[in-house]
């Protein structure tokens, strides 16, 4: 193997899922997560980025894992206090930005969850934007992953 094969071989190997790609929206590094695999609700994040030259907007999502699934962030409220609030606007990418939806901030909520979230399964998630319409997006479960530094304990 040359040294650029082994570097992309890498590369690869290193991305959990296989980005989704729809009408310039990417969606990278996305992950699942529940406080058991037993839970009744679980939550999503992924990087979302607009390639686009015109603003975009998450308006929701759907799981078949889920009976219902909500567009989530959290609001600081004060004294170390973080309550989630369902946004039923949803999240807006901006064109050439990024949306972040992690730990402690903005969120794909799954509420009713009718499967059990075990460690390395995939969900698929299909989210939908105003402009490029349904991303479907396939998701594996991790439930050893750590939050991102500086995101605050979330609790469902
Ligand atoms: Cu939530």
């Amino acid at each position: 193997m040359s040294i650029k094969t082994t570097f992309l071989a890498a590369a690869i190997a290193a991305v959990s899922a296989l980005p989704a790609v729809a009408e310039g929206i990417m969606v990278k590094d996305a992950y699942a997560r529940a406080a058991t695999p037993f839970a009744k609700t679980g939550a999503a994040f992924m990087m979302i980025m607009n390639h686009s030259d015109q603003d975009d907007r998450l308006i929701n999502a759907s799981a078949g894992v889920a009976k219902r699934v909500e567009l989530h962030t959290h609001k600081d409220m004060g004294e170390g206090v973080m309550q989630m609030m369902h946004v039923p606007e949803g999240f807006t990418v901006a064109a050439g930005e990024m949306l972040m939806l992690q730990r402690g901030g903005k969120h794909v909520m799954m509420m009713g969850l009718t499967e059990t979230f075990d460690q390395d399964k995939v969900i698929e998630i299909t989210l939908t934007f105003e402009k490029a319409g349904e991303v479907v997006v396939e998701v594996p479960v991790d439930l050893k992953r750590k939050p991102a530094e500086g995101a605050h304990k979330m609790s469902h």
